[in-house]
């Protein structure tokens, strides 16, 4: 009995750990830029484009964490040492490892401009303009269940005006399957690109990372369990260029 009660807590465990999720490849403009992986890369000195972070239990950032610097790149997120070169207008997937279908929720992305190399960019400082959200699409479909029909792929697109230059780019999961509670669980994972072509649209004066999001705003302390027919993206507002 008691090892039946200790097997079935284990496997809990466990399944709740493979139940997170982290970004495992990214495909930015048809170039392929790992994810960073914890287990693999945590002893690593050469980083690629993708930032640092140590997500060891492939976990989240809770909600009570959303004003600290976690929130921004992932737990103890540090910038990635190299660029992704990508057009402005090209399209970015970005893979993930699973993402169970109790795990509800927005995908969303930031950018930020570097003001120089992303690498040497303090992360408190950066000041993120959202450039892409998908959230609820209607008849009990959003777009975590779109992702999850695509086999695990969310996607973006850089604005084809964009000007120019070196940007760090947080894109994210919000799970809200326990938000009722104030829990929801934050996937942000980041990755430096050099952005050529484009034109001359610079990012409007955007948020730094801190100052995102609320715990009480409506986005975040969300209840899937009732009846709702749409869904207030949290974070500060679209730009669309
Ligand atoms: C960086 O990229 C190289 C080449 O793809 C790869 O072998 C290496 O494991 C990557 N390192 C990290 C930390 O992602
Ligand atoms: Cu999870």
């Amino acid at each position: 009995m008691h090892t039946t009660t200790t097997l079935v807590a284990l496997f809990s465990t466990i399944s709740a750990i493979n139940a997170h999720a982290h970004i495992t490849t990214w495909n930015v403009g048809g170039t392929p830029a790992p994810g960073f992986e914890y287990w693999v890369f945590k002893n690593s000195k050469a980083l690629n484009s993708s930032w640092y972070s140590e997500n060891g239990d492939n976990g989240f950032v809770p909600s009570k964490m959303i004003n600290s610097p976690d929130i921004i790149c992932h737990k103890d997120g540090k910038p990635g040492a190299k660029h992704t070169a990508v057009k402005a207008g090209a399209k970015v997937t970005a893979s993930w490892s699973q993402y169970d279908g109790s795990h509800k929720g927005p995908a969303i992305t930031y950018i930020a401009p570097c003001k120089g190399d992303c690498s040497t960019a303090s992360k408190t400082a950066l000041q993120w303009t959202k450039i892409a959200e998908q959230g609820y699409q209607g008849n009990n479909v959003w777009v975590t269940d779109k992702m999850r029909a695509a086999g695990m792929k969310t996607e973006f697109t850089i604005p084809a005006t964009l000007k120019a230059g070196k940007y760090a780019i947080r894109h994210e999961l919000i799970a809200l399957h326990n938000a009722q509670n104030g829990d929801a669980q934050f996937y942000p994972q980041c990755i430096n690109i050099e952005v050529t072509g484009g034109g001359s649209a610079v990012p409007p004066e955007g948020v730094v990372g801190t100052k995102l999001y609320q715990s009480k705003e409506a986005g975040v302390n969300f209840n899937l369990y009732t009846k709702f027919t749409s869904y207030p993206i949290p974070g500060p507002k679209l730009w669309t260029v």
